[in-house]
Parts: C-alpha cells; structure tokens; sequence
C-alpha cells in the first residue's frame, strides 16, 4: 500500500523534492535556451518563446507522430481495441498537442503551486502554453461538446524519469461518464438522488455533496467497468488491485495496478469527478467517473514489448510484427536482434508465359539466406504495355548473433541473384 506515496506527477508528497529540483533545472534551461531563438513552429503555429520555454527540439520533433494513428504501431492496434470496447462512447481526437495552461490545470482545480505546473515537471512552450501532460486537459473540451460518455486519445509529454516503462512522450486515453438521478443504474437499485440535502460532509470516501450509497454505485460501475476491459484486451485473468491515490479533480481517487512479470505496474488512475468541475463547465445534475489510462503500459503487458522506447523505433524487424494484424489479434512480441539491419532491394523482370508465385520467392530467399533473412517483401510490381511484368523485392538481412558485413550479405544476395537468373529465368533490372 506504500506505492501511493511513490513518485507521482500528482502527488503532494513529492512537492518540497520537485520544488528544488525545478529551480535546478530551470536556471540550468535558461542557460542553453533550449535550442529555440525567438519562436518556435508546432504544428500549424508559431509560439514566441520566453523565460518559460523549456521544449527542446528533441521532443518537438516527436510532435506529429501520432503513432496511436499510425497502422502497424501496436499503440494503434491497442486504440483500436479501445474504440471497439467503448463503441458506446464518443470518440474524441484532438491532434494539437499545445494547450492553454487553463486546459492543463485551472479547469481541473490544480492548485496554483502545484507540483505538476512546475517547469522541471511539465514541457513549457511558453508562459501560457504547455505541450498537454495529460489527455485530462481534454476533460472541459468534451464536456462543452455536451458529452455524457467519451473517451479521447491522444499524445502526452512530461518531464519525467526515463526508463523501461517511462518516456517523456508517451500516450493516454481518458474515458469519462456522467450518470444522472434517472440513470438505470440508480433507478434499479431504488435510488433517484444523487446528492445530500443535509450534512455536507466531504470524508475520505466522498464528497460533500454526494450520497455514499451512489458513490458506491458509481464506483463500482467505473471498476467494473475497467476490470472487463482489461480482461478483455489482455485475454485473461490477470491480477489485478486497485491502490487509493491522490488527483486534484477526482475524489475518492484510486489507480489500478496489474501483476506482470512477478511487478505491480500502474496503469491507471482514476475517480469520482470533483463536483465542482462539472459546476464550472454548467453541469449541476450529475455525477461521473473519470480515468486516465497509459497506453504504452497497457501495450507492453498486452504485446509483452519489454522497453517503451521500441514504440518509437522505425525498425521493420519490429513493426513487422503489428502491421497487418487486427486489433483483437493475440501477438506476443518476439524481441528483434540489437545488430543493424542491412536492406537489399531485388528487381527483375519475369520470365514470360510462366505463373509466378511471390511465396516462392520468399522461399527461396529463405533457404539460401538461412536465419540471416529478417524479413522478404515485395515493394513495387508493374506491367509495360507489351505485357513485361516487374516484380522489387525488398530483403532485409540482420543476424540475432553479430554485426553483419555488407560484403558478408553481398555474398548471399549474389547467391540467390544468380539462382533467380539460371534457374528460374528472371533478367535482372
Ligand atoms: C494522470 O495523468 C491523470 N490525469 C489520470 C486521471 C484521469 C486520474 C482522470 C483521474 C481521473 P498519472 O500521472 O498517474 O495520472 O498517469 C496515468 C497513467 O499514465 C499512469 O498510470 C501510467 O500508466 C501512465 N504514465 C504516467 N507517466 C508515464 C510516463 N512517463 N511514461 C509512460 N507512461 C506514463
Ligand atoms: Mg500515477
């Protein structure tokens, strides 16, 4: 029960550590001004930069990434999965990752002198915008869309440690739900009030408002909720327990934890919406449960994908993997070698009059080149106007034992150049 008081960006504990660290490398930021001389472009805008920037070009550039929409990332099979699960909620993208501070933090009642709003905690672009540090900056967004259910996506950036199961730029998804006096899930248990007309009370499991007996209700839903989904995309009975935790927009606030690999891992958190933030955006009536999901953790555990960092590789050997897959097919990772890759491109022209079968080709290549194939793919196909058809293939050769040479892979694909040409007629391009 100790994990609560861990280092969390919410968590009070850690304020007096943050603030010195923050005046650290705050001072240390102004020094090498970060790389950005009077502005800086994101996206579509231009921000002018100022005593608060503390982006750097590394993570700028990650912006646009957007490998939560990109096919053959496993973050966009696992959004996928998401989008299926909640098929009853709105679906919400918001592409720019810049935000107002009051999206950040005011419309979620984040205390001013809060850790989060601290530079050594949160990327600055300048004094009034922030590169988003959590899909809850949406909250107030949807809410004034007048949605009752959601969930959103999105890319998140923080200041953070970084290793195995952290990164700087990582993804959410929060989900969100709203229930009212006449929701079925009060009205069957005979309820029809969601609030307290005497003793307004704020304890540690609730608010002052509220009635215990619909928190309780509503609790449960979200949990239940929560658990079925995450059987659901993990495909079994993984253990799971949920720890009480600390949000400054939630209350009671809880963060569940999955056990994997003999490790608790946190995967989310979540709550009771603060009342008052739902006042602020014209919403008296209900009450709702909020969540914010890491998805990067949640995809490791799913894929069994070892390091975060993999999610930003551009390597084939890995992508490969989750290409062409659906998003409720079982995949289990199987780790890349750490050698470089080495990418031979393959054209000819095939012999005319002869049925040509791409799997015959993989074949081969496969049994000249032995474990040193990685991978065997036709990249482009065309056919001249007097019926020649040309076929490139694209061979990427990587060994799980050493580096290999060029000279080395030069020999193989020679080898099977020359068995092409003999044996099966091709004339090479
Ligand atoms: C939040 O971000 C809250 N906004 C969640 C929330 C939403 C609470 C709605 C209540 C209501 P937290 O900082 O714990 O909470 O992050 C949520 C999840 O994001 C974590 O459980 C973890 O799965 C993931 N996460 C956090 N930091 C990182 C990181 N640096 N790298 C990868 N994943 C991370
Ligand atoms: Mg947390």
């Amino acid at each position: 029960m100790l994990n609560q008081f861990k280092r969390k960006i919410w968590s009070q504990k850690t304020c007096v550590l943050n603030a010195i660290k923050g005046h650290h490398l705050s001072t240390k930021a102004k020094e090498s001004g970060f790389g950005f001389k009077e502005s800086v472009h994101i996206l579509d805008n231009n921000y002018a930069v100022d005593d608060w920037t503390n982006i750097t070009p590394k993570v700028v550039s990650l912006i646009g990434r957007n490998l939560y929409l990109k096919k053959g990332n496993p973050l966009y099979l696992l959004s996928e999965a998401i989008r299926h699960y909640f098929k009853d909620y709105d679906f919400f993208v918001f592409a720019d990752p810049v935000v107002d501070l009051k999206s950040n933090f005011d419309s979620l009642l984040i205390p001013k002198d809060h850790v989060s709003r601290q530079k050594s905690d949160t990327y600055y672009v300048n004094k009034d915008y922030v590169l988003r540090s959590h899909t809850s900056a949406h909250q107030n967004h949807c809410l004034h869309k007048k949605s009752t259910a959601f969930v959103c996506i999105a890319d998140v950036y923080r200041r953070d440690e970084i290793d195995r199961r952290h990164h700087s730029v990582f993804h959410q998804c929060e989900a969100f739900r709203l229930y009212h006096n006449n929701s079925p899930q009060l009205i069957s248990r005979g309820i029809n009030h969601v609030f307290e007309s005497h003793k307004l009370v704020r304890t540690d499991s609730k608010q002052e408002n509220h009635c215990q007996e619909v928190v309780d209700i509503i609790e449960s839903e979200m949990k239940t909720t929560i658990e079925a989904f995450v059987r659901n995309l993990l495909w079994e009975d993984i253990p799971m327990r949920w720890v009480s935790a600390y949000f400054p927009f939630t209350h009671p606030s809880w963060e569940l934890e999955i056990y994997h690999n003999n490790d608790w891992i946190e995967i989310l958190g979540s709550g009771i919406v603060e009342h008052k933030l739902l006042q602020n955006a014209g919403i008296n009536d209900n009450i709702g449960w909020a969540l914010g999901i890491g998805l990067e953790r949640l995809a490791m555990i799913r894929y069994q994908i070892p390091d975060i960092r993999l999610f930003w590789t551009n390597d084939s050997g890995f992508l490969s993997q989750f290409e062409s897959a659906c998003h409720s097919d079982k995949i289990v990772y199987k780790p890349i070698s750490s050698h470089p890759q080495l990418i031979f491109d393959i054209s000819f022209w095939l012999p005319q009059q002869v049925f040509w079968c791409c799997n015959d080709f993989y074949d081969l290549v496969r049994n000249i080149g032995g474990d040193l194939i990685e991978q065997v793919k036709v990249i482009d196909e065309y056919t001249t106007k007097e019926g020649k058809k040309s076929h490139t293939y694209r061979i990427v050769y990587r060994s799980h034992e050493r580096m290999l040479s060029k000279d080395e892979v030069n020999v193989v694909h020679k080898q099977i150049e020359r068995y092409v040409t003999d044996e099966w007629k091709v004339a090479m391009r």
